[in-house]
């Protein structure tokens, strides 16, 4: 059984002080028009953390109306590249000074390693913030020349406000995933963070004014999916959507999008991303990088390597390593530096989980560890590994997003790839092996928009990400994310008289 966590720190200290739980629009904190508001809840004990303003329709309208303003009227898409770039070099700034605040909301909200926060996430976020800061003055045109007497250049025109629905899982990284490229391309914005997680959302939102990003251009709508959410994706003012989250809803953005204006949408969306290991690779290693493959954030990530493939000749000798791993990892309060996995998100996926163990049980997959919750209070689960696991059960198909290991035995690389592609989703892959030409034939034969090659959740900022097949369509990360919130818009002059 994995351990508990006991530190004697003083972790429990560290709970942030709560300063901000009403809409931000138009630079302002206020409340809903309705005057609802809505618990936000702590995972680790299911106590409530605050209450925040319940956005909705009627609040979306007025977001809109400001960014609206701000795009057609306001300074920022005037401003110059360079002059946009230096105030989210400031905002950047900001971040870092307060990056232990905007950690600790994500720990109370999301059930997030604390450390983790401090050291990988709110640093990953600011490195987000400097790239597309220091991109802002670099996105230029082309001059094309043309058939017949004209030649064309082209511009990219900022795309004008955008509606931006963020996820629980990475609350911060995500926020500032989509709106950092938005704000260099002097879009303006309408945010909605996940239900879960709105705190983050709003501390980023007043660091962002204290740094000089004028009220309009970034408004945040705390709220529910089905209705704030569902307004922004059918608003006729909106100009593009950018998505993260489940399959289901990014299904249903799309067509709200398609209902009302036309609206271009970037989804990013579900994996059940496979894990090739191959009978050279070092089972230590490999063992090592399946574990956090998979328990990374409570396996609440879009890439987990929830199905893991062992070539047989390491097959035994791995699920003995990796149980051994699995059972000294640790649980507990993800304030506590010693711990490693933290409380699920909230209710719904935590039982959410706990179906798909029994699922699993069901439909004759062996169970070697875990399989429960782990304490009686709190969202907290095992370290859950099955071995026996059948390509086509409900557990090697499904994104369950919890701390479950599918393990599958293959023989060779042919049988592996046909096995690793039969999926709807097509977000990620790893391969492990020291053969190179293996390497290279999976990473080409896999139909995913990421293949780690004896690594695993290797990220950067300039390194595009997104899905094939049902994992969704666009790009964050790189110039391919700030592109996208551009038109291009050409202009063609005649010309006479030219020598060529
Ligand atoms: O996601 P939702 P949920 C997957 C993962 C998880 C499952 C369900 O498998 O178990 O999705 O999670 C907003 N119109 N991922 O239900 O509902 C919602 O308020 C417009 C993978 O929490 O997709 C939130 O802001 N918006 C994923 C956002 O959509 C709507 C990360 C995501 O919530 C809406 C999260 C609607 N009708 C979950 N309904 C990843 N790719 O990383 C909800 N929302």
């Amino acid at each position: 059984m994995a351990t508990h966590g006991n530190g004697s720190s003083d972790f429990f200290a560290k709970m942030p002080e709560i300063k901000f739980t009403k809409l931000f629009i138009n630079g302002q904190f206020v409340d809903s028009v309705s005057g609802k508001t809505f618990e936000t809840i702590d995972p680790r004990n299911g106590e409530v953390i605050a209450r925040v303003a319940e956005g909705d329709k009627e609040d979306v309208d007025l977001a809109v109306k400001a960014a609206r303003h701000a795009f057609d009227h306001g300074p920022w898409p005037r401003l110059s590249g360079s002059e946009r770039g230096k105030i989210l070099m400031e905002f950047a700034n900001l971040i870092e000074e307060h990056a232990e605040e905007l950690a600790a909301l994500d720990t109370v909200d999301a059930g997030k390693l604390f450390a983790g926060g401090k050291a990988t996430d709110i640093p990953h976020v600011i490195d987000i913030i400097r790239y597309y800061a220091g991109a802002a003055d670099k996105v230029h045109g082309e001059v094309l020349k043309m058939s017949g007497k004209f030649q064309a250049y082209t511009l990219r025109e900022p795309i004008g406000v955008v509606g931006l629905i963020i996820p629980w899982n990475f609350p911060c990284t995500l926020l500032s995933l989509k709106t950092s490229p938005a704000l260099a391309a002097g879009c303006t914005m309408v945010v909605k963070p996940a239900e879960q997680t709105p705190l983050s959302a709003l501390y980023y939102a007043h660091l962002a004014k204290l740094a000089g990003v004028p009220d309009g251009v970034l408004n945040v709508i705390t709220g529910y999916g089905e209705t704030a959410g569902a307004a922004i994706s059918s608003h006729m003012d909106i100009d593009k959507l950018r998505f993260t989250g489940s399959t289901e809803v990014g299904r249903k953005v799309m067509q709200a999008a398609a209902a009302s204006n036309l609206k271009p949408v970037s989804l990013e969306l579900g994996g059940k991303s496979p894990l090739l290991i191959f009978d050279d690779a070092d089972v230590n290693t490999a063992s090592s990088l399946a574990l956090s493959g998979v328990l990374y954030n409570k396996g609440e990530i879009c890439v987990a390597s929830s199905r893991v493939y062992v070539q047989e000749g390491i097959y035994d000798e791995f699920v003995k390593q990796l149980v051994e791993k699995a059972k000294s990892w640790v649980v507990g309060d993800p304030f506590d530096p010693k711990v490693c996995q933290g409380p699920q998100v909230d209710k719904k996926q935590f039982e959410k989980i706990l179906y798909y163990i029994e699922q699993g049980k069901r439909e004759g997959a062996t169970l070697l560890t875990g399989g429960k919750a782990f304490s009686n209070k709190g969202l907290y689960i095992e370290p859950t590994i099955f071995v026996d696991v059948k390509d086509d059960m409900l557990i090697a198909q499904d994104e369950i997003f919890g701390p479950v290991f599918s393990l599958m035995k293959f023989k060779t690389i042919d049988e592996a790839i046909k096995r690793a592609n039969n999926t709807r989703y097509g977000l990620a892959a790893g391969v492990v092996t020291k053969d190179f030409n293996v390497a290279n034939t999976v990473s080409r034969s896999i139909r995913a928009g990421t293949i780690w090659i004896n690594c695993y959740f290797g990220f950067d900022v300039g390194c595009p990400f997104g899905g094939y097949k049902m994992s969704g369509f666009g790009r964050d990360y790189g110039l391919e994310a700030l592109y996208e919130y551009f038109h291009i818009k050409s202009v063609v002059t005649p010309i006479y008289n030219s020598p060529w």
